[in-house]
């Protein structure tokens, strides 16, 4: 196992460093100290070929500029909250009216202190930052580390902790976009998606929970068994940009039958938002080419969006003078060619 750090760039005069993780099977995990952003993962296809599997940019002045969240840690609070109120509290209203992805100048916009941290048969970089009390109107003077490990089965563990001193709201993400074709040679219609989901949240207009968790049986919502994007698409042409609450293993699993790599996510968050990139037409590159839609699939694990205003929904509420923790897996494997 190897671990290195190198100059990446320069953010409001701090230096931003990458670390390049590689592992004693030569697949590679890199990430950066700023957002602590995922910007790569090389992982073998059915042949043993090792390509990108992740959405990301190739020069660090794109993830400051107009970044859709590639490869970034989420927080204080993934997703939206309606009209930035939680109690007495005023959020940052980043989103029309609305709070998203806590705030401005959020966690995926900040340089992180970083080291590496090493293990048996597994090396990673531990992220930490503290939010101050007042940070986007939340309260409380909030640490967080996370870890990113990267072990020789190309294993990906996300681990989080957070303490703080008054109570306050967490709910954190990673939001990688997956592309298991291979450095983004092709879209991720022919990709199939299985979720241990029975259950969506409905969502609005402004795309925030209603507080229904509808049954996924009969609708385009239904992927209990595998289905391929391509035909979610067309059940579904709007795309998915939707929480689902998971059950049981609580297990996703992402294929792609041409290159035979497969993801499998295990989490011990109570959802996913499964974010399709549908209509995402823009002007910046990946892989030399524009961004457009279904060039990736965000899977966010997190606890259900909005779960201030839905009593049914698991409490992101955290209290002082305890440590939180948080963990989802990422493994990459394939199928036999
Ligand atoms: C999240 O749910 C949101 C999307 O609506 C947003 O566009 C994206 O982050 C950047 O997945």
């Amino acid at each position: 196992m190897d671990a290195r750090k190198r100059h990446y760039g320069w953010y409001e005069g701090k230096e931003v460093f990458e670390y390049v993780l590689t592992n004693d099977q030569q697949a590679v995990f890199r990430c950066i100290d700023y957002g602590a952003v995922v910007t790569g993962i090389e992982v073998p296809d059915q042949f043993g070929k090792r390509e990108n599997v992740v959405l990301g940019f190739k020069q660090f002045e794109d993830y400051v500029n107009d970044s859709p969240y590639f490869g970034a840690f989420v927080g204080r609070v993934a997703g939206r909250i309606a009209d930035g109120a939680w109690s007495a509290y005023r959020l940052t209203q980043n989103e029309g009216q609305h709070h998203i992805h806590g705030g401005v100048h959020n966690f995926s916009q900040r340089v992180w202190d970083s080291r590496v941290v090493k293990e048996n048969n597994k090396v990673g970089v531990a992220f930490s930052l503290v939010s101050p009390d007042g940070d986007n109107g939340y309260p409380g003077n909030l640490s967080v580390t996370v870890t990113y490990y990267w072990t020789n089965e190309n294993v990906w563990e996300m681990l989080i902790t957070a303490e703080t001193d008054q109570q306050t709201l967490f709910n954190p993400t990673n939001h990688t976009y997956f592309n298991l074709s291979g450095n983004t040679k092709r879209k991720v219609l022919n990709h199939t998606l299985q979720m241990d989901a029975e259950k969506y949240a409905e969502t609005n207009g402004a795309k925030l929970p209603t507080g229904r968790l509808l049954p996924v049986a009969n609708t385009a919502f239904d992927f209990r068994v595998p289905k391929k994007m391509r035909t979610a698409i067309k059940e579904r042409p709007e795309g998915f940009d939707t929480p689902f609450k998971l059950t049981g293993n609580k297990k996703i699993q992402l294929h792609d039958p041409d290159s035979g790599r497969i993801l499998v996510i295990e989490t011990d968050r109570e959802a996913v938002v499964v974010f399709s990139t549908t209509d995402m037409e823009e002007d910046y590159l990946v892989d030399g080419e524009k961004m457009s839609s279904h060039r990736g699939i965000a899977l966010e694990t997190q606890e259900l969006p909005d779960a201030v205003h839905h009593p049914k929904f698991r409490s992101i509420v955290i209290e002082p003078e305890r440590t939180y923790h948080y963990r989802t897996k990422y493994t990459f494997t394939t199928h036999q060619a």
